[in-house]
């Protein structure tokens, strides 16, 4: 299996570290929206990313489906349960995480994308209380202790530490370590793990 992406994307990087956790093999195919998305095209005609080569030749695309078909051919693993709460749970943190990433990437791409001009600062706004949203959400999850953050770590802590270092770091007047001290630590202790430090993001 061959993962194309790069892990400066948190979507990339959360299939990367659920490849990681349940130790299925792959190789890493580098590529960048940015700068090779002809290259991208050949493997998912929209250019976007993650996608993930099966052996089989299929092309899949969408990180949750990816993560989806992963987990299904992972006989035993913990990270998501097959029926129940707490996988709807699971699922749904994940989806908030997944949202606020989504708007983050949009704030990005805002004055990447149009000329200076054409920025529009209240769109951008809107995105930062969007982002802001989905962040409380999950840190008041966090205090419930939905989120374990260690062996015993589900779909959602993969996810939602991998989502928090991406809007540390591309986000940092949003999501700030004093406004969420609990999502910083759950996403340090997660950061320590092997799978996580098997897949650093790019510089
Ligand atoms: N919902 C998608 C989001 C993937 C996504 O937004 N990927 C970005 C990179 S972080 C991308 O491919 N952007 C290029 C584009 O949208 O044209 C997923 O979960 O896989």
């Amino acid at each position: 299996m061959i993962l194309v992406g790069r892990y400066a994307s948190p979507f990339v990087r959360r299939v990367a570290v659920t490849l990681q956790w349940v130790g299925m093999k792959y190789e890493h195919k580098v590529l960048s929206t940015a700068k090779d998305a002809e290259a991208i095209k050949q493997y998912n005609p929209m250019a976007k990313v993650p996608v993930l080569l099966m052996n089989n030749g299929e092309h899949l695309i969408e990180s949750a489906a990816i993560i989806e078909t992963v987990l299904e051919m992972s006989p035993g693993q913990r990270l998501l349960p097959a029926s129940g709460d707490a996988r709807r749970h699971i699922l749904q943190h994940c989806a908030i995480m997944t949202n606020t990433l989504d708007k983050a990437v949009q704030a990005i791409y805002e004055p990447v994308k149009r000329p200076a001009e054409k920025v529009h600062e209240p769109f951008l706004e809107g995105l930062r209380g969007q982002m802001h949203a989905g962040l409380v959400m999950l840190e008041a999850f966090a205090a419930r202790g939905d989120l374990p953050g260690d062996a015993n770590a589900t779909l959602a802590d993969l996810t939602v530490a991998v989502g928090w270092r991406f809007l540390n770091k591309t986000a940092p007047t949003v999501a700030q370590i004093k406004d969420f001290p609990l999502l910083a630590a759950h996403s340090a202790r997660c950061e320590a793990m092997p799978a996580f430090l098997a897949c650093q993001p790019e510089a």
